[in-house]
C-alpha cells in the first residue's frame, strides 16, 4: 500500500492508553514480517479502516433507511442506501440487506426467513470444505434444523454431483447451500440449479470466500442461478468485517408473497430485512456499514478486476510449484484465490505444519482433507490463500520463492536453523512489499 504524506498515527490512543497502542504496534508488526497465507484474510484500504475508526460507531440506527427506530439517522441513511445501490451494481443483483454482522449471521437470517425449525438442508460437509453454518452439528444450523451434508468424489475431490443428486432426491431439503470455504475449485451453479428444480429445493449461494472473484467476473456469479446470495465482504472482496445478503433480479416475481409463520402476508424482501432486524441482530454497525460503501466502491474500479486476476493468476503459480515438488493438492490444482493441500505423502500433519510454519513467519492454516483420518484439532492438511499477499503486490515471482520456503519447512519442520533462516528470508520479502507502512510512522 502506497505512502502517503501523514504521520501521527494513534497519537490519542498512544497518549490515553499505552498498554492496547502498544498489543496495536504489535500487530502491525506481525502483519507486516508475516507472509499472510490463511486464505479468508486480507488487508483492507486505508479508506476503508478510517471509516471503520469512524464516528459512524456512535450512532444507534435500528430499523432501515427512513424507517428508523431512532432520530438522527439522516447521514447513517444515506451511507447505507449508498452501500446497497453500489452492492447492487457490483453483484447485478436486485435486493441487498448490507446489515448482518458477519456471515454467519447473514446465513441464519436466510434460514430464519425460509425454514421452520427442524426443516432439511443440504449442504457441503464441513470436513470436505463446507462451512460451519451449513449444517455442522456444533452450530446453529444444525441444531435447530435437520441438517444433511454432501460430500466430494474420493477420486477427483470435486463435488461428487450424482451422489448429491440422490441424496437430494431422498431426504427432500429445503433449502440446498452452495459454496464452500476450502474447495479450490469453481462453484457450479448450474448443476446446483439443476438438483434444486430436480426436488423442489430452494437454492442459497454462499460465496463469502469467492465474493471478490465473483465482483471482478473471475468466478462465475450465482445470481442468474440462485434464489438467494449471502457473502462476507472481507475476504477477496477486501473489505471490512461483515455480511450481505442478496436476491438477484426479479425475486419478487419469483417468490411473489410469501405467509411468514404467523402474521400478514409479506414480500419476501421485507421478511428478510426483519429476520436480520430484529430476527438476529439489533443495532446495526453503521462504521462498518459506511465501510462497505468504501470498499464496494474499490471493487468496482478497473484495478480491482486486475486485482482479482493477480488473485487467481497467484494461486495457480503457487500451486504449480507446489505440485513440482511433490504436494498432493485436492482436485490437483485451484481455479480459485485458495488451495488444499493434503501431506500424508510428506509425513507431517497439517498442526505440525501450521506451527512449524507460524515460527518462520508463514501463516496458513491446517484443514482437514476430505475423507482425512485425523480430527480437526490435528488434520492432514493445510488451507493456503493468496488474496492478502497479492493485495501487498506479489506476483507470479514471489509464488515460486513462496513455495521453496513452504518447502524448506515442511522437509524441516523440527530444525530451528532452516526456520530462523527462512524467516529470515520471509522478513526480507515482506519488507520488498510494504503493508500498512503510513501507519509504521
Ligand atoms: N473462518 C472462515 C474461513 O477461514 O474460511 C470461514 O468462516
Amino acid at each position: 500500500m502506497s505512502k502517503s504524506s501523514s504521520s501521527d498515527n494513534f497519537s490519542h490512543l498512544k497518549r490515553n492508553d499505552r498498554e492496547v497502542y502498544n498489543i496495536l504496534k504489535k500487530e502491525l508488526n506481525r502483519e507486516h514480517n508475516t507472509l499472510e497465507l490463511i486464505a479468508s484474510e486480507n488487508f483492507a484500504s486505508y479508506a476503508t479502516l478510517e471509516m471503520t475508526g469512524s464516528v459512524l460507531t456512535n450512532k444507534y440506527a435500528e430499523g432501515y433507511p427512513g424507517a428508523r427506530y431512532y432520530g438522527g439517522c439522516e447521514h447513517v441513511d444515506e451511507v447505507e442506501n449508498l452501500a446497497i445501490e453500489r452492492a447492487k451494481e457490483l453483484f447485478g443483483c436486485e435486493y441487498v440487506n448490507v446489515q448482518p454482522h458477519s456471515g454467519s449471521q447473514a446465513n441464519m437470517a436466510v434460514f430464519l426467513t425460509f425454514l421452520n425449525q427442524n426443516d432439511t438442508i443440504l449442504g457441503m460437509d464441513l470436513a470436505h470444505g463446507g462451512h460451519l453454518t451449513h449444517g455442522s452439528k456444533v452450530n446453529f444450523s444444525g441444531q435447530l434444523y435437520n441438517a444433511a451434508a454432501y460430500q466430494v468424489d474420493k477420486d477427483t475431490g470435486r463435488v461428487d454431483f450424482k451422489s448429491l443428486k440422490n441424496m437430494a432426491r431422498e431426504i427432500k431439503p429445503k433449502i440446498l447451500i452452495c459454496g464452500a470455504s476450502a474447495y479450490p475449485r469453481e462453484v457450479e451453479f448450474s448443476n446446483f440449479r439443476e438438483i434444486a428444480n430436480d426436488v423442489g429445493a430452494f437454492l442459497m449461494a454462499d460465496i463469502a470466500h469467492t465474493s471478490g472473484l465473483v465482483a471482478a467476473g473471475v468466478h462465475p456469479s450465482p445470481m442468474q442461478y440462485c434464489d438467494v446470495v449471502t457473502s462476507t465482504t472481507h475476504k477477496t472482496l477486501r473489505g471490512p468485517r461483515g455480511g450481505i445478503i442478496m436476491m438477484p433480479k426479479d425475486f419478487e416475481n419469483t417468490w411473489g408473497a410469501i405467509a411468514p409463520k404467523s402474521g400478514r402476508i409479506k414480500m419476501v424482501s421485507e421478511l428478510l430485512n426483519s429476520s436480520v432486524m430484529p430476527g438476529v441482530q439489533g443495532g446495526p454497525l453503521m462504521h462498518v456499514i459506511g465501510a462497505k460503501a468504501v470498499a464496494f466502491k474499490e471493487a468496482l474500479y478497473p484495478s480491482f478486476k486486475q486485482y482479482a486476476k493477480n488473485i487467481v493468476s497467484n494461486a495457480k503459480s503457487l500451486a504449480q510449484s507446489l505440485i513440482e515438488k511433490d504436494y498432493n493438492l485436492v482436485t490437483g490444482g485451484t481455479d480459485t484465490h485458495v488451495m488444499l493441500i493434503d501431506l500424508t505423502n510428506k509425513d507431517i500433519s497439517g498442526k505440525q505444519a501450521e506451527k512449524s510454519l507460524e515460527q518462520a513467519g508463514i501463516n496458513l492454516n491446517k484443514n482437514m482433507v476430505p475423507f482425512d483420518k485425523r480430527s480437526p484439532f490435528v488434520t492432514s492438511g493445510i488451507r493456503i490463500g493468496t488474496p492478502a499477499i497479492t493485495t501487498r503486490g506479489m506476483g507470479n515471482q514471489e509464488m515460486s520463492i513462496i513455495a521453496d520456503l513452504i518447502d524448506r519447512v515442511i522437509n524441516n519442520p523440527d530444525d530451528n536453523k532452516v526456520i530462523s533462516k527462512v524467516k529470515k528470508e520471509v522478513n526480507d520479502l515482506c519488507d520488498a512489499f510494504p503493508v500498512y507502512d503510513e501507519f509504521h510512522n
